[in-house]
Formats: structure tokens, sequence, C-alpha cells
């Protein structure tokens, strides 16, 4: 992987040439929880891929024809083919790099992951497994992942006091490498919080 911490890119940018042979690129931002379910994916696959930062307050104009929504994030193949939406990409990388699969084959379990995304507050304790998938970590662990991740950072890591089963779940995913390897500390979530409520341009590169 390269470009992870990089600057963003922003207005009057040059837009990046094509993606070479072999690589996947991700448009990306540093903190944001979407774009963190791709990369989780792409890391835990082992996928050779590269990273460009766009500046969300300050967008490249380039920026609007790889995704005319302005978001982040998308990916770009080195067919020139884009793909946008998080759970979409997701999936696309499970499907077009079959090596390590992270959704079950099963087309009934892979349903459930999906039921499971969409109302998975109630899930695990019914379930009584430690992963959302299972006893082993799978793609909807990932897909949910970013979002407790910044909860410290938010101050609202009470909320889920009461709930022994998703704080287990929480421990269990700080011990992933995968995880490990893209976690950010709480102080920089929140510096980053603090500018990009004011609009800065300089949020996106927070700590850089
Ligand atoms: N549904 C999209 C949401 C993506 C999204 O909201 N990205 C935010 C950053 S976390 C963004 O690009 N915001 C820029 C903007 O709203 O202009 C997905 O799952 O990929």
């Amino acid at each position: 992987m390269s470009g992870g911490s990089a600057r963003s890119l922003g207005k009057g940018s040059a837009p990046p040439g094509p993606v070479p042979e072999g690589l996947i690129r991700v448009y990306s931002m540093r903190f944001c929880p979407y774009a963190q379910r791709t990369r989780l994916v792409l890391t835990a696959k082992g996928i050779w891929h590269e990273v460009i930062n766009i500046n969300l307050k300050n967008k490249p104009e380039w920026f609007f024809k790889k995704n005319p929504s302005g978001l982040v994030l998308v990916l770009e193949t080195s067919q020139g083919q884009l793909i946008c939406e998080s759970a979409i990409t997701c999936e696309y990388l499970d499907e077009a790099y079959p090596e390590k699969k992270l959704l079950p084959g099963d087309p009934y379990e892979k349903a459930c992951q999906k039921m499971v995304f969409k109302s998975f507050s109630k899930v695990l304790t019914d379930k009584k497994t430690t992963f959302f998938g299972g006893n082993s970590l799978s793609m909807i662990d990932y897909l949910i992942w970013p979002w407790f991740e910044r909860l410290e950072a938010l101050e609202l890591n009470e909320r889920v006091d009461h709930t022994p089963a998703l704080k287990l779940w929480m421990a269990a995913m700080k011990k992933d490498p995968t995880e490990s390897s893209l976690l950010t500390d709480v102080k920089t979530f929140q510096g980053f919080f603090n500018l990009y409520l004011q609009n800065s341009p300089e949020a996106c590169d927070y700590g850089l």
C-alpha cells in the first residue's frame, strides 16, 4: 500500500495519471469511516493498492469526474473502471480478488450477513458469537468497525457499557492485525473533528 498518510489533493491540483497495471487506486480521506471500510478490506485481503487522499473541504475539480457526487471513497482500476459506495466497493473487492474471501460462499449465509448489516444492534447478543458473521472475523465486522473506532473520540464510549457482547466484540477487533494497521488515535480524531466542523481546509491533513 502507498499514499495512505500523504497530504490530500485540493483545488488546482493535477489529476493523477492512469492506474498502473496490477494496482488498484482508492480515492480516500484519512478520517472517513466509509473509506476505512474499503481500506480494511484491501488490507485484510492483501490487495496491492495506492491511496490518493482528497481534501473534502477544497475538492479538486477533476475529482467530480471520478465521482459526480464528490464523495469518497472511489475505487479506480487499471482499466479506468470507477466504483463508489463503500459497501459496493467491498463486495466488488471480495469478488474481484477471491483468494481470501471475507463474504461467505453460501448464498444464504451471505444474505444473512447483508441482513445483519442492515440492523446490527441486537445481533451479537442473539447470535452468541464473538464476531457478527460467526466465530471468526469477516466482511460484516470490517463494514461496521469504523463507527465503533470513533466512539471514544466522540466521548460516546459509555453507550456500549450496557451491551457486554459489543464490548467483547470491540476488544476482539482491537486484536486484529488489519484493524491495528489502520488505527487512528483518539487525539488525532478529535483534532480532525474540530477542524472539520469549522470547515477548515486543513482538516483532512490534520496531524501530517
Ligand atoms: N454512502 C457513501 C457515503 C460516503 C461519504 O459520505 N463520504 C464522506 C466522507 S466520510 C464525504 O465524501 N463527504 C464529502 C461531502 O459530503 O462533500 C459510502 O458508503 O461510500
